[in-house]
C-alpha cells in the first residue's frame, strides 16, 4: 500500500504562507494513496509559475516544463507509454492563457491526462500582473485601471471542445477536492479539474472569504452530470454563486484506444526487431 510517506521529497514547498497551492498539494498526494496508484508509475508534468513547481514536492516522476507547456509534454509520454499515469499542472497564466492551444487540442483528442489547473485568476510567480481569468475591472500592476477584457471561461471552454471529465474544485473543500481528484484520474480521458485557488498575496479580491460566500456544491442539487446542456448552463455561473464539483462526464474512446499501435502495446514496449519493414520497402525503394 503506497503512503502519505512514500510521497515525501527532501524539499519542501516554499510558497506563501496560506498559499492556496498547499491544499491542492495535499490533494493530490492524498489521491495517489487513495487510489494507490503506485509512485513509478506516476509522473507530474508542469508548466511554469508558482504552483508549476509541485512536482518537485512529490515523490514520483515529475517534469517541470516551460511556461503553457505541461499537456503537450505530457502528451508525448502518455503517448510513449499509456501505462503510465499522467497528470499535468500549472496555473490559469499557464494553461489559460500561453497554453490554451494545447488546452484546447488536448480536450478535443480526449487524450488519457488529469490536468489540475490552479486558477488563482492573477499571475503570481511573476508577481501579480493579470491573467486571462482576472475578472474584469481587476487592477493589477499590469492594468492598473482594471482589465478591460471578458475572462476566459475554461469549463465552458471545456463543455464545447470535448473535454470529458469537466470539474471544479476549490482549495478550502481539500477531501472534496481529492475526490475530484481521484475521479479524474480513474476516468478513461481527458480530465480536467480547475480549481479556485487563492493567491493571499497578489490577488486581494477572489479571497478565500470571497469564494467561501458563493460557492456551493453541484452533488447538492439535482445536476445530471451526463447532460451537456445542463454543464453549459452551469458554467456560466460564477457571479454571486459559483458552482464547484462535477459538471459534466461522458464515456468515449481515448485517443489512445483509438491507435491500434499502442492500444494493447504501449510504443516502449515495442521491440525493433519485431517490426517486419519489407513490404515497405518494396514499395518506396
Ligand atoms: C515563454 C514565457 N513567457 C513568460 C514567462 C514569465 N512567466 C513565468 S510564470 C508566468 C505566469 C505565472 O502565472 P500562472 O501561470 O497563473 O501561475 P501562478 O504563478 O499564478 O501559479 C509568466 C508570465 C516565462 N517563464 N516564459
Ligand atoms: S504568490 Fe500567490 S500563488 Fe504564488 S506562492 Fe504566493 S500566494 Fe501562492
Amino acid at each position: 500500500m503506497v503512503t502519505l510517506n512514500d510521497l515525501k521529497t527532501i524539499g519542501q514547498p516554499n510558497w506563501c504562507p496560506g498559499c492556496g497551492n498547499f491544499p491542492i498539494w495535499h490533494a493530490l498526494k492524498s489521491a495517489i494513496v487513495e487510489t494507490n496508484l503506485e509512485p513509478h508509475n506516476v509522473v507530474i508534468f508542469s508548466g511554469i509559475g508558482c504552483s508549476s513547481k509541485m512536482p518537485h514536492w512529490i515523490n514520483t516522476y515529475g517534469f517541470h516544463s516551460i511556461h503553457g507547456r505541461p499537456l503537450p509534454v505530457a502528451t508525448g509520454a502518455r503517448l510513449a507509454n499509456n501505462n503510465l499515469t499522467v497528470i499535468a499542472v500549472g496555473g490559469d497564466g499557464d494553461g489559460y492563457g500561453i497554453g490554451i492551444g494545447h488546452f484546447i487540442h488536448a480536450m478535443r483528442r480526449n487524450i488519457n491526462i488529469t490536468y489540475i489547473v490552479t486558477n488563482n485568476q492573477v499571475y503570481g510567480l511573476t508577481t501579480g500582473q493579470t491573467s486571462p481569468t482576472s475578472d474584469k475591472g481587476f487592477a493589477t500592476k499590469s492594468t492598473p485601471t482594471g482589465v478591460i477584457e471578458m475572462p476566459i471561461n475554461p469549463i465552458a471552454l471545456a463543455v464545447t471542445t470535448g473535454s470529458t471529465y469537466i470539474s471544479r474544485g476549490f482549495s478550502k473543500e481539500m477531501k472534496h477536492l481529492t475526490k475530484l481528484i481521484v475521479e479524474g484520474v480513474k476516468h478513461e480521458g481527458f480530465a480536467l479539474i480547475d480549481v479556485l485557488q487563492p493567491c493571499v498575496t497578489f490577488n486581494r479580491k477572489n479571497t478565500y472569504e470571497w469564494f467561501s460566500e458563493r460557492v456551493y456544491k453541484l452533488e447538492e442539487t439535482d445536476h445530471d452530470v451526463t447532460d451537456k446542456q445542463a454543464a453549459f448552463q452551469k458554467s456560466l455561473e460564477f457571479n454571486n454563486r459559483i458552482p464547484i464539483g462535477l459538471f459534466y462526464k461522458e464515456t468515449k474512446p481515448t485517443y489512445e484506444d483509438e491507435l491500434p499501435q499502442i492500444k494493447d502495446i504501449p510504443l516502449i514496449k515495442h521491440r525493433i526487431e519485431d517490426i517486419d519493414i519489407r513490404a515497405l520497402m518494396d514499395e518506396f525503394v
